[in-house]
């Protein structure tokens, strides 16, 4: 498939759809793998579930999976099929960063947030120059048929509205769930894949027990690579395994792999 188009678009509203990407088989195949994992987590996070989780992440840590479903998810993460997608979109390497699965809150009547990724851990003077120098980027894998995300098309370039702002910091008599006029929502099926910026300003949208693994790429640059735990990548018997090893690229600061 050539990704001129798609690509194009996402450098233009900070996302791409492609439907049917992915053979059912394939997804599957990679449910078999999900399930377990979530089966896991539920285990050991029970408590944190009932109260207010709607995400895991690390799936491919040793603790969770055997070493044969963690070569299944790296295949999967490093196929050129993957790779292929977005490799344009990045100015030089691009480099694995972290894995996340979306599922329904417990609690039914648990809202959505708008955000931006990074507003977790930056100031938000840090999070205008992130718009300016940094790329991470979510590729959504939905299991089954979801109601998707709701975008802002746009963001991943732009500042904050002051009513986007006020929305996302939950101030100024804002809730983070409010509606904001110039949201688009994406719905995906199984099989679909979503490409969309971490920077841009997003919010989840829950129902039909939905189950959607995220794959978190990045420059590889240090920086963005400290938010990689290097137990969530490879080791050297498997690199040799994967088409793109080369996309596992472990933080300076760990030992060689
Ligand atoms: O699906 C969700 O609940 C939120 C998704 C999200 O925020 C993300 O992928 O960064």
């Amino acid at each position: 498939m050539n990704f001129v188009e798609p690509q194009n678009h996402y450098r233009q509203h900070g996302y791409f759809v492609v439907r049917d990407y992915f053979d059912a088989q394939s997804i599957d195949r990679l449910t078999a793998v999900i399930k377990r994992f979530h089966a896991a987590w539920l285990e050991v996070n029970r408590e944190f579930y009932q109260r207010q989780a709607v995400n895991s992440a690390y799936l491919t840590n040793p603790q969770l999976l055997n070493q044969d479903d963690r070569l299944s998810l790296f295949k999967w993460i490093s196929s050129d099929q993957m790779v292929h997608a977005i490799e344009g979109l990045f100015p030089a390497d691009m480099a694995f960063m972290n894995t996340q699965l979306f599922f329904d809150p417990f609690n039914a009547n648990q809202k959505n947030y708008w955000h931006r990724d990074p507003q977790y851990h930056l100031s938000l003077e840090e999070q205008k120059a992130s718009l300016r120098n940094q790329n991470v980027i979510h590729c959504r894998i939905p299991l089954f048929d979801e109601p998707g995300l709701e975008l802002v098309p746009g963001t991943h370039k732009r500042w904050d509205s002051e009513t986007e702002l006020d929305t996302r910091l939950a101030r100024n008599g804002c809730q983070v769930s409010d509606q904001l006029s110039n949201g688009v929502e994406i719905p995906l099926n199984s099989g679909d894949l979503l490409v969309f910026s971490a920077n841009m300003i997003h919010r989840g949208l829950y129902g039909l027990d939905r189950l959607s693994l995220d794959i978190l790429f990045c420059d590889n640059d240090p920086t963005l690579l400290q938010h990689c735990d290097p137990q969530s990548l490879p080791d050297s018997t498997m690199r040799q395994r994967l088409q793109n090893p080369g996309i596992f690229v472990k933080p300076t600061s760990t030992v060689e792999l």
